[in-house]
């Protein structure tokens, strides 16, 4: 162990401790700002380039950055001094000095790091006046927002992308003051290989890196008297909504959310776990005809659209293993343009579907061309958790005090296994739960497959089916999907099924959620969530869903049939 003295604090650490951690550890809090470590998801940004850590250390001349300076034997600390104060107020100045100051307006306002930390350290003039940069803003996307005027060259999204992600999309180009975080040859987002993941987004500090918005569009449809406008909400959403209106993390807002999207017009509010079901009855039966009659195996989930990018852009040899099955949300507007306004008697072109989605890739997702059904998108427009915070603070909704509502029915239906979607290893589990009493006709009595849950980037189970070990692979992160693609190249991989999930943590930690900047606790909190919704739903395995039943009775006929074909499966793209 190391001994050294923090503000006259002893603290004892093990060797390779930074002082920044050694300060944590004595509960001295030290200012960061390019710095991040998510540590359950293998993820540490310690580039040091903004300086805002820096500390005195006796013996030495110059400060030093506490994220990148280990602490040693002996060591005497001070981040309160005044020098170190000083310092880092110059050094957050200087980063104001060329920064747009239209804090106001600003899609980050209140959520951006550099505007807490110069609040926090009591700016009140900036003495430096900079040359202000002027970079073209990029828009190219559906997805993802890009203004280089407010980046500060943290390059958290550059680690996040190269390192987690493994898309590469980010370097640092040019030099000097020209020097920016941008894909090469400053290719706009679109022709990147991008996947839309946007886990950039949800780590960048200020509003270098945000969503395309979607709210006016929403605003726009939901007045037109002529349109029909409908909503659903993912899996993810009503575990982290509430985190927008004070609530603490993990809070099930599901009752709440309902009423507040009731508020603000839209005419049915569904949920896309209905779909999830759907989703589960499609894949369980692709699975089990693979299975039986010497199909491609493993088998991989493709209900995450940036997943779907990824396979596509990395693994183009690959394109024949992820399941047909559309992504949930995608299958929902499937069913509400034809299903429900058959049902309803609505001319489905009237119809606007809205997706809420914690998630920026399905933003993107959307427009795909072979996701159209009869000339019409399936679903119109998608708006993430933030967005729909914003909608409702806007709207003058006291989210808070709302009485808990039901979605509407038919499409408002679902079960535990679909509620568990949100959080990595959900899709599996759920899955599972159908494909094991479908295969051996006997009620499956403990519903809960506790190896694939939790944080673990890569995890498995066995389950003996009739017999035959069945073999799942689950990864989230897109580094740890292309280890499990590469085994399968390699035609080592000794899996039967395969989840994978782009965001680390599953959609619970998706690019649309409300911001924590790398506190993982609070994703944590949100996956527990889901699983207490899972324990408090009645029914916990998608067959068993009622109204699914009566969608493939009344409408669709067999599982996997030539209907189910035509409307809830898709193909994949080089
Ligand atoms: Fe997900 Fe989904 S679970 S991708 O993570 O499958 O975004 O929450 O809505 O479609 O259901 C996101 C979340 C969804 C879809 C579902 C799947
Ligand atoms: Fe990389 Fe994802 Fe950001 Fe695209 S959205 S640049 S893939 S981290």
């Amino acid at each position: 162990m190391i001994n050294l003295t923090i503000n006259g604090i002893k603290v004892s650490v093990p060797e390779g401790t930074t002082i920044l951690e050694a300060a944590k550890k004595a509960n001295i809090h030290i200012p960061t700002l390019c710095y991040l470590d998510l540590h359950d998801i293998k993820m540490v940004n310690r580039t040091a380039s903004c300086r805002v850590c820096v500390v005195e250390v006796e013996g030495r001349r110059n400060l030093a950055p506490a994220c990148a300076t280990e602490a040693s034997e002996g060591m005497v600390v001070k981040t309160d001094s005044i020098r170190a104060i000083k310092a880092r107020r110059t050094v957050v100045e200087l980063l104001l000095s060329d920064h747009p100051t239209d804090c106001l307006v600003c899609e980050k306002n209140t959520q951006c790091q550099l505007q807490q930390l110069a609040a926090d350290l009591g700016i009140r003039n900036i003495r430096y006046k900079g040359k202000m940069s002027t970079y073209p803003k990029d828009l190219s996307s559906e997805s993802i927002y890009r203004n280089l005027d407010k980046c500060i060259m943290c390059r958290r999204c550059e680690t996040m992308c190269n390192e987690v992600q493994t898309c590469n999309v980010y370097s640092a180009v040019d030099r000097g003051f020209e020097t920016v975080v941008s894909p090469a040859f400053g290719l706009p987002m679109i022709d990147t290989q991008c996947t839309f993941c946007g886990q950039c987004v949800a780590v960048c500090p200020t509003a270098a890196l945000t969503q395309i918005s979607h709210v006016s569009k929403v605003w726009e449809a939901l007045s037109d008297p002529d349109k029909y406008v409908i909503v659903q909400t993912a899996p993810a959403i009503r575990v982290a909504l509430g985190e927008k209106f004070g609530m603490e993390a993990g809070s099930i807002v599901t009752g709440k959310m309902v009423a507040a999207l009731k508020r603000l017009g839209f005419k049915k509010v569904f949920d896309t776990d209905f779909a999830a079901d759907v989703t589960i009855l499609e894949e369980a039966h692709e699975f089990i005809d693979r299975l039986q009659n010497g199909g491609r195996l493993p088998i991989l989930t493709s209900c995450c659209p940036s997943w779907v990018k990824f396979i596509e852009h990395q693994f183009p040899d690959l394109l024949d293993i992820p399941s047909t099955c559309k992504s949930p949300h995608i299958m929902f507007g499937t069913i509400a343009k034809t299903y429900l306004a058959d049902k309803m008697g609505i001319n489905p072109e009237k119809i606007v579907v809205v997706s809420i989605m914690p998630c920026l890739a399905k933003k993107y997702e959307v427009i795909r061309p072979e996701l159209k059904h009869e000339g019409l998108k399936n679903v119109d427009l998608v708006i993430t958790t933030r967005e729909l915070a914003d909608m409702i603070k806007e709207a003058g909704i006291d989210f808070k005090s709302l009485c808990d509502e039901d979605f509407d029915d038919p499409l408002g239906e679902s079960t535990g296994a679909s509620v568990i979607f949100g959080t990595t290893g959900g899709v599996i589990e759920a899955a599972l739960r159908t494909a094991y009493e479908w295969l051996t006709n006997k009620t499956l009595e403990d519903v809960e497959f506790q190896s694939v849950r939790g944080l673990d980037g890569l995890k498995e189970a066995t389950i003996n089916i009739n017999g035959q070990d069945i073999r799942i692979g689950v990864a989230h992160g897109l580094g740890n999907a292309r280890k499990l693609l590469e085994a399968i190249q390699r035609g080592e991989s000794q899996y039967h099924a395969i989840e994978i999930m782009a965001c680390p943590g599953g959609c619970i930690d998706g690019g649309g959620q409300p911001y924590h900047f790398g506190n993982l606790d609070i994703v944590k909190k949100r996956m527990e969530a889901l699983y207490t919704e899972d324990r408090n739903k009645k029914i916990r395995k998608s067959h068993e869903n009622p109204a699914v039943k009566k969608l493939y009775e009344e409408y669709i006929g067999e599982v996997g049939g030539e209907k189910a074909h035509e409307l809830l499966h898709t193909h994949y793209t080089k």
